[in-house]
């Protein structure tokens, strides 16, 4: 287990549906009606209240845009909240994609701090269908996570929790990267 100031860190392989935490990150789209990939997960595990949710802040305040994320009820999730939040689709990595997949870990992490939470969940986000490097993604994540956790947030646990050993394996090789380059202070 590694430490980010005060927070728990822990990195794991699992399906992100069945962690007993306060809030699970999905990685949606603007829409928020769902999809394939870790949403499907979601919404198939958490029942039409999450996605009855998801259609009431649609007709509050339309699409979510990219790099940002709503905050909703968790359905039959062992969890309190699902923080739907907006990757950037890869496209070359000169359409601002880094700075959006950063802006999307610091808002769940913030949407999280505001409603009480105290513990998180991740999955990867924008490296599946949205087609984001992963090798890339992975020290965006944990530096952006870092930042805001260690910056006044409530929350004293984060996991990452991968889809696959390959992933879980990029994602602790860039934790050990960064913390032994100092880069993580
Ligand atoms: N638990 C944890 N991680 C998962 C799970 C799960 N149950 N299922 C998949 N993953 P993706 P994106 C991993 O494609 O790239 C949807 O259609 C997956 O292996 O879910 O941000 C949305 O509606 C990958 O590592 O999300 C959007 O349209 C990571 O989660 C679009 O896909 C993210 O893959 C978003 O694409």
């Amino acid at each position: 287990m590694t430490k980010f100031g005060q927070t728990d860190i822990l990195l794991k392989v699992g399906d992100i549906t069945k962690e007993e935490i306060d809030a699970i990150v999905n990685a949606a789209n603007s829409g928020l009606m769902g999809g394939g990939g870790v949403d499907g997960a979601i919404h198939r595990a958490g029942g039409a209240e999450i996605l009855e949710a998801c259609q009431e802040i649609r007709q509050t305040q339309g699409t979510c845009p990219t790099g940002h994320a709503v905050i909703t009820t968790a359905g039959k999730l062992p969890t309190k909240h699902v923080i739907h939040t907006v990757g950037p689709v890869w496209r070359g990595g000169k359409q601002n994609e880094d700075a959006l997949l950063r802006s999307c870990y610091q808002i769940s992490v913030q949407l999280a701090t505001e409603a009480g939470d105290t513990s998180i969940a991740f999955p990867s986000i924008s490296t599946g269908i949205y087609g984001f490097p992963i090798e890339r993604a992975a020290p965006i994540a944990l530096h952006a996570v870092y930042d805001a956790v260690v910056n006044g947030s409530s929350i004293t646990e984060v996991r990452f929790v991968l889809f696959s050993d390959r992933d879980y394996e990029i994602y602790t090789h860039t934790l050990e990267q960064l913390l032994s380059d100092n880069q993580l202070p």
